[in-house]
């Protein structure tokens, strides 16, 4: 990610915060609706992240106190032919799963509005926290349609398919608390203090082994596909895999030596 990263964007912002990269999506007169140009520039902003050794983590949020992401611009969405439809649903599907593929931890911090394909650009984060005033919802079907950046799909993965049906056949909108109440975010903090709190969380992750906090993502992401043996046996296999890094030597022998490991992603 280069320092004059954020001037190659029209759609988004890029700060830095040491190892903690912030994605901040930017088109506030829309409230952050997602048009196909800052769905491609998400895509670019994640794949140079990936590439950026210098970032262990990054942060996705929404510019202004209003809206995270109100969902897909709906005015493009109009435009749309069925074969175009079905694309553009592939496309945005691709972007979320590199985000939830990209190795390193990637943290939602919603501060407002996560509606349509905003809830599924936080539903693809690994972690997901919320300010107070964060609205959350699948409203597609009152436009006619359904999710189609992977909400049908993430979000009874996450609830479970019966809460998840509800929510996407009301299309009901829930607000910080419920989303707190059934598993939908993991920390609901006061506005202001949103992106601090995102950025401890980001720390403490990556006070630990990379490679470890990586294995385990991926354990937890594709365990969540497999049958309880196979996930079991995907385990012991990233188990055996990270046990042999010179970084879990170093972790184990730290402990014993009363020391802070010293973690060189290696
Ligand atoms: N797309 C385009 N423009 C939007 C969107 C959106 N999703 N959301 C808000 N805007 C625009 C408004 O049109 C308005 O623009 P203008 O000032 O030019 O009229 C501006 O943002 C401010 O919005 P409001 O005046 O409506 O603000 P309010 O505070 O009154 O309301 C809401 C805020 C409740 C968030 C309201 O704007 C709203 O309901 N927005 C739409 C929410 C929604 O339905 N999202 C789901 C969209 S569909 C989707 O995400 C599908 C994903 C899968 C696609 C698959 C590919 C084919």
């Amino acid at each position: 990610m280069s320092a004059s990263g954020s001037q190659e964007f029209r759609h988004l912002r890029l700060e830095r915060r040491g190892p903690v990269a912030v994605l901040i999506v930017s088109r506030p007169e829309k409230l952050n609706a997602l048009n196909r140009e800052t769905l491609e520039e998400i895509d670019r902003a994640v794949s140079a992240f990936t590439a950026d050794e210098a970032r262990g983590a990054l942060i996705v949020t929404g510019a202004g106190e209003k809206s995270f992401v109100a969902g897909a611009d709906i005015e493009e969405l109009a435009g749309l032919s069925p074969r175009e439809a079905e694309a553009t649903s592939r496309f945005g599907q691709g972007v979320m799963d590199r985000i939830e593929r990209c190795g390193k931890p990637v943290l939602a911090a919603v501060n407002g509005y996560a509606l349509g394909g905003g809830c599924e650009l936080a539903l693809a984060c690994h972690v997901r926290i919320a300010s107070d005033n964060a609205a959350f919802g699948l409203p597609e079907v009152g436009l006619g349609l359904i999710p189609g950046y992977g909400g049908t799909q993430r979000l009874p993965r996450l609830i479970g398919p019966g809460r998840a049906l509800e929510l996407i056949a009301t299309g009901r909108r829930l607000r910080a608390e419920e989303a707190l109440a059934i598993g939908l975010v993991s920390r609901v903090v006061p506005s202001s203090r949103l992106l601090d709190e995102a950025e401890q969380l980001a720390l403490a992750i990556l006070a630990n082994g990379p490679l470890a906090v990586a294995a385990a993502l991926e354990a937890v992401r594709r365990g969540s596909e497999l049958p309880l043996d196979a996930g079991l046996r995907l385990e012991s296999a990233l188990f055996g895999m990270v046990s042999s890094s010179e970084d879990a030597r170093e972790g184990l022998r730290a402990f014993l030596e009363k020391r802070p490991a010293r973690f060189q992603r290696r």
